[in-house]
């Protein structure tokens, strides 16, 4: 097969003043941030549903992307020669890592049978392509939410019979993912939520929902699949409510249903600013838990209330999620999985390129940035200090359940006022972070 991108060759790192916009400025795959390399701590994946199946559409206009590897049909046969696209691309920029819906790889069939064989039928080159490239899948998905089938929801659709096919599609995905050696799994809950609370049951919904997992849980288990599975949050779009709105209520339903077990969260930028949220309570929120698994890296924009998906370019964003992943601990099984498009205007082939390559830039300077606040400790020592009335007297007989209101009641009126509080510093904190970056 010719090549897709014939005038690019492998993206290589680069001194931070090259002018070359084809290579890495910061990120450097085998150099060493508090002891691990930076592919290990990133972990980068390219999602397949925006750079090769998106068409730089929008609501007003068709789609404007030039992919002249595309001819125009959405066969197998297409979809066999797109995925080997995909793996060039991909091994160009040395992106370890790629994340697919069943659909985006491989077309829907008349029927739930022609569908799962033109899948099988793709995913031999995609299992063919990681072969040769040793480029893996960090996790699989099904896409239960563009079909008209699923109108009104896939696990907790009003129709039993949409339920059930969400089910047969979620099991071929779960099959595909094993074969591939998939990280992990993720549940994006697309139109699992509601338009109207006029014509919904949400309690009905929510056990429908509960009984699904607990189903791939069953299954996933069947086939030996060992990866863990990931809840993705969104708080709307397409719905005007997801159930899975936030970490906050991911939690709270996973633990509801008794499934706090076998799933992590994905948590992804532009959902926790659609939450209301940054990205970093979703970030802290998730891992207080121990439940941050994965993350979606892209952003929104300020003056757009909605979903753009855009490539993150802002060292400040990336500094700190890499500040609440390095304090958890690193990625393990979950990765930096790009959930990011290029614009509409950004139609050319090259500026695939160039998105990624601001995308991994940017998380390569926020990981160094995060990692030198760290070995520089005042941030650090400052939070504890400021909670080190916890450390003994008082605090510690709380900490340690010693003491209930009647001995607090007692403390209190021998104390007389409380004159211990410390200033938050929220601005001198600000300056701080803004000497590293
Ligand atoms: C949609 C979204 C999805 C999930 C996977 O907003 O983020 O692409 O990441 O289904
Ligand atoms: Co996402």
């Amino acid at each position: 097969m010719p090549s897709a991108f014939p005038k690019i060759s492998r993206i290589e790192f680069e001194d931070p003043k090259s002018k070359n916009p084809l290579a890495f400025k910061h990120y450097n795959a085998e150099e060493l941030v508090e002891g691990k390399t930076m592919k290990e701590h990133l972990r980068f994946s390219v999602t397949y549903w925006h750079t090769f199946r998106g068409q730089l559409a929008d609501m007003f206009g068709v789609g404007t992307a030039q992919r002249p590897w595309e001819d125009g049909t959405n066969s197998v046969a297409m979809a066999q020669k797109r995925a080997r696209v995909a793996f060039e691309f991909m091994e160009k920029l040395g992106t370890p890592f790629y994340a697919f819906h069943d659909r985006d790889v491989a077309p829907e069939g008349r029927n739930l049978r022609e569908s799962n064989k033109n899948l099988d039928a793709v995913v031999k080159v995609l299992k063919a392509e990681q072969k040769r490239t040793g480029i893996k899948l960090l996790w699989g998905t099904a896409c239960l939410f563009a079909h008209p089938r699923y109108m009104h929801g896939a696990a907790t659709s009003c129709n039993a019979d949409a339920f059930a096919y969400a089910a047969a599609q979620v099991k071929k995905a779960l099959e595909v993912t094993h074969e591939l050696g998939g990280e992990g799994y993720v549940f994006w809950g697309g139109r699992e939520g509601y338009t109207t609370l006029l014509n919904t049951d949400l309690k009905r919904e929510m056990d429908h929902l509960g009984a699904f997992l607990h189903m791939a849980v069953d299954y996933k288990k069947k086939i030996g699949f060992k990866g863990p599975f990931y809840i993705e949050p969104k708080p709307k779009e397409p719905t005007k409510h997801q159930y899975d709105s936030d970490a906050a209520a991911c939690l709270n339903f996973l633990r509801e249903y008794d499934l706090l077990n076998d799933f992590k969260l994905n948590i992804e930028t532009n959902h926790a600013t659609l939450a209301g949220h940054t990205m970093q309570h979703e970030l802290e929120v998730a891992a207080a838990a121990g439940a941050l698994g994965s993350i979606d890296a892209n952003t929104g924009d300020v003056l757009l209330g909605w979903d753009t998906d855009q490539f993150p370019t802002d060292i400040y964003l990336t500094t700190q999620i890499m500040l609440s992943i390095l304090k958890m601990g690193g990625l393990t099984t979950g990765g930096t999985n790009f959930d990011a498009k290029v614009r509409r205007e950004s139609f050319e082939p090259i500026d695939l390129f160039y998105a990624h390559i601001a995308g991994m830039d940017t998380f390569a300077r926020g990981l160094k940035i995060a990692a030198a606040i760290r070995k520089d400790g005042r941030l650090d020592d400052f939070v504890k200090q400021r909670y080190s009335s916890w450390n003994s007297g008082i605090g510690e007989k709380i900490e340690k359940s010693k003491v209930g209101f009647s001995e607090l009641e007692a403390y209190s009126i021998k104390m007389g006022e409380v004159r211990t509080n410390t200033s938050g510093r929220q601005e001198y904190l600000e300056n701080l972070i803004n000497e590293f970056i």
